[in-house]
């Protein structure tokens, strides 16, 4: 078999080839960097997604050719497992591997080794499809995905532009299509249809609401998602040129809110109307508002995780069965949020380092496990066992039958694969219709610690390296006890400095009892990284 790879290199390899100066690692969201230094890397992901389906008999594999939040002369790849999560942890290490060959020859060699280990058997049909977001580089970039895979003869289908989300819907509906467990049917109109028939299950008046697309895929995905709804979501998507690339996420979408703690372009806000923005990809979603006096409030990841947990716990008990229901979050959880779910709502709270890869496996203990990151990455996920008892438990009540139904539709509304800012937009509309709250009463459950997220660019992130969730530095050294000297000075001071997965910085979060001793500290903080590496 070494033989055909080789040959079948032949003809495409040199066209691919990394460039010598280049290191690549698989990163929080997979590869992601400068567009036009990817090609190699994509090329050697097409062939590590067809050994990942034959590995696993054939199942589908997803790729998706995305740098979400990054600004529009990045991109990026990730690759989606058969039930629509993340790609295996332990696969990660052959990516960056394969990513980092200079030659035909290494290439194969590590082909083979990857081969030999793990007893992959080449003559099981791979397959594998591809999607990508509106960025200018991809389709260059899904070509050389495409050679890829037919360096093994992959079977490929090319769903040209998509959300992220509905790549991994894709993916899973695919890998259970003809099973009792199918996920929906496999096609994008199959997502809408899906998604709008839990909503018209779970409310019945109309909602109006105006989102900012960055520019990006989620702007006319979200507009043909309202067009199944029947005149029940009437959206008005501003930021919605996603066909001009530069735009994306540019003064726009859910990171360029979150991080400045402010209105995107084009948005003039009404007093308690609810506003949300999505991210490039349509992974992300925050909500915000304005009152009476102007002043500009922030519905984050953490707003959303307490808003569902609380609901859905109310439900659960009101359909009088019992469920273990869990939330999951990163170190950028607001302290408030945190100090909500456990002493109000009496809910287990567990930490991971950032990245949804990493909260979904948690989550996933559960029976109900809620996680979000902070910046409004995150889903719902209910245990298959769950749905099963919601489905066979006979109510004793009509208020109890009512709260089973809520709890299935829920459970279909929610994407299960991975965080979709469409389908976490539809579920955030149905509970505050149902409980019938505006903005400020949603976001009165508790207040927000003052924060500050900051990057600061280093000639080498690397080195900064943590333990304990990412919550504190191993590295370098002596710059965790400098950092702590400086959080003791504040009123319920935190914070934290982690080496960004996504792009070429490092974050330093910063919180306190006031907005003064958030900014003094980040400030501080961000003073002592840049002396660390001075
Ligand atoms: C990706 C990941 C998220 C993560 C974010 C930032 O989001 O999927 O889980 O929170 O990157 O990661 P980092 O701080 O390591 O740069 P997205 O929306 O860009 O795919």
């Amino acid at each position: 078999m070494t033989l055909n790879i080789s040959e079948r290199l032949d003809s495409v390899y040199s066209a691919h080839q990394k460039p010598q100066s280049l290191q690549f690692q698989y990163g929080t969201a997979g590869f992601r960097t400068k567009a036009n230094t990817l090609d190699s890397v994509v090329f050697v992901v097409g062939i590590l997604a067809s050994l990942r389906s034959k590995y696993l008999d054939g199942q589908t594999i997803g790729v998706m050719i995305t740098a979400s939040h990054n600004p529009p002369e990045d991109n990026g790849v990730k690759l989606v497992d058969p039930q629509g999560e993340m790609l295996e942890q332990s696969w990660e290490q052959f990516a960056t591997v394969l990513a980092n060959v200079s030659t035909q020859h290494e290439l194969v060699v590590e082909l083979n080794r990857i081969i030999s280990q793990l007893n992959i058997d080449l003559k099981v049909k791979s397959r594998v499809i591809v999607a990508r977001d509106s960025r200018d580089s991809g389709p260059q970039l899904v070509q050389s995905t495409i050679d890829g895979l037919e360096v093994l003869d992959t079977e490929y289908q090319d769903f040209k532009m998509l959300t992220t989300p509905q790549l991994h819907y894709l993916v899973r509906a695919i890998n259970t299509l003809d099973s009792p467990v199918s996920y929906g049917e496999p096609s994008e109109s199959g997502y809408y249809k899906k998604l709008a028939t839990a909503f018209k299950q779970l409310v019945s008046t109309p909602i109006s609401i105006t989102v900012d697309a960055a520019n990006g895929i989620g702007g006319p995905k979200l507009i043909a998602l309202a067009n199944h709804l029947e005149g029940l979501l009437s959206v008005t998507v501003v930021n919605n040129e996603y066909i001009n690339p530069n735009a994306l996420n540019v003064n726009s979408g859910a990171d360029f809110v979150k991080t400045n703690q402010k209105l995107p372009q084009g948005i003039s806000p009404k007093p308690f109307d609810l506003y949300a923005s999505f991210d490039g990809d349509a992974d992300r979603v925050v909500f915000y508002y304005s009152d009476d006096d102007g002043v500009f409030h922030l519905l984050d990841g953490d707003k959303i995780s307490t808003l569902l947990a609380a609901f859905i716990s109310d439900i659960v008990k009101k359909s009088g069965i019992e469920a273990h229901i869990g939330v999951v979050q990163t170190a950028y959880a607001n302290g408030s949020s945190t100090d909500f779910l456990k002493e109000k709502l009496q809910l287990p709270v567990v930490c991971t380092p950032t990245g949804v890869k990493h909260l979904h496996h948690e989550a996933a203990k559960f029976d109900v496990g809620v996680y979000f990151e902070a910046n409004g990455h995150g889903t719902v996920l209910f245990a298959d066992s769950f749905i099963e008892t919601l489905k066979s438990t006979e109510p004793s009540t009509p208020d109890e039958q009512r709260a089973l139904e809520q709890l299935i539709q829920l459970s279909n509304l929610i994407n299960q694969t991975v965080g979709d800012a469409i389908s976490d937009l539809l579920a955030v509309l149905v509970v505050l219709t149902i409980k019938q709250w505006d903005p400020s009463s949603w976001d009165a459950s508790y207040t927000d610690l003052p924060n500050k997220l900051a990057k600061v660019i280093v000639p080498d992130r690397n080195i900064f390296k943590t333990t304990d969730a990412e919550r504190r530095l191993t590295s370098p050294s002596g710059l965790q006890d400098k950092i702590d000297a400086s959080v003791k000075k504040y009123t319920r001071g935190r914070s934290f400095v982690r080496a960004s997965g996504t792009e070429d910085a490092v974050r330093v979060y910063a919180e306190a009892g006031t907005r003064t001793e958030a900014d003094e500290l980040s400030q501080e903080v961000v003073g002592l990284v840049k002396d660390s590496v001075r």
